[in-house]
């Protein structure tokens, strides 16, 4: 099962694949850890880097180009490469870089998760709960969540992050949002739908990382979002 692990820079990716993976194999799995980020050198055992094909400083200096075109020029030549990342663990998790936009926007972020994406593929995107102070944080990021899983057409679980130093409460932030008014509650009030394309109305999932806790619950979810298809395998 392939896992692309999502979310906006500093949430928590590659902490979570770090902990995580450790978790899965104190289960006694199989794992991968794939980094994905051509920016980032891995704080965790790969089994294969992007960083073997292609490092965004490289590309940085050799194309004459800022941070983020490097980093979006970095995952187009990484493209040609993506048969080499590919894993056969039992559970692959790859980790990926900050930048949305790679997988919103980018040709070149889409056709690598294809590459790499098999029937029993799934995305985790974690929410960094510190963040979410407010409604419209909350469904900022929500709307984010669900465009990146329509786009690359992966189902996902929405995961809130770093619930040992922010505790969030979903319910009372969309209840806050109800009583606000004029037209900008009213486009919020629209936008609450994109919660269902989330897993947010199934089941809420909140973890930490450095904490270990709420891996039982996301394991848990992860195995339901096969069994509805049918599988677990
Ligand atoms: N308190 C707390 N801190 C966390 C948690 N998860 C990650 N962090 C911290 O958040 C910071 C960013 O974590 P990373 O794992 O590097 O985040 P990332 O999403 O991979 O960041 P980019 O690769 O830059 O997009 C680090 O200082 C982590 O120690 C968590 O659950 N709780
Ligand atoms: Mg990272």
């Amino acid at each position: 099962m392939e896992i692309f692990v999502l979310g906006c820079a500093g949430s928590g990716k590659s902490t979570f694949v770090k902990n995580f993976s450790e978790y899965l194999e104190e289960k006694g799995y199989r794992v991968d850890c794939v980094n994905l980020d051509p920016a980032s050198e891995p704080i965790y055992r790969t089994s294969k880097d992007i960083r073997e094909f292609v490092k965004t400083e490289h590309v940085m200096d050799e194309y004459r180009l800022g941070i983020n075109g490097a980093l979006i020029k970095s995952v187009e030549i990484a493209a040609n490469y993506a048969n080499k990342l590919k894993c056969s663990g039992e559970f692959v998790l790859y980790d990926t870089p900050g930048q949305l936009e790679l997988f919103i926007y980018s040709l070149a972020g889409r056709k690598f998760v294809e590459e790499l994406s098999s029937t029993f593929s799934m995305s985790i995107f974690l929410v960094d709960s510190t963040l979410i102070t407010d409604p419209e944080s909350l469904l900022s990021a929500v709307m984010q969540n669900a465009v990146v899983s329509l786009r690359l057409n992966l189902p996902s679980l929405t995961v809130f992050t770093k619930t040992d130093v922010s505790e969030i409460d979903v319910t009372s932030l969309l209840n806050e949002l109800r009583m606000k008014e004029g037209v900008l509650a009213e486009l919020m009030e629209k936008v609450v739908d994109f919660i269902e394309v989330t897993s947010i109305p199934y089941r809420l999932i909140k973890i930490s990382n450095l904490k270990k806790t709420g891996y039982d619950n996301l394991f848990s979810a992860v195995n339901e979002l096969f069994c509805s298809c049918g599988d677990i395998s």
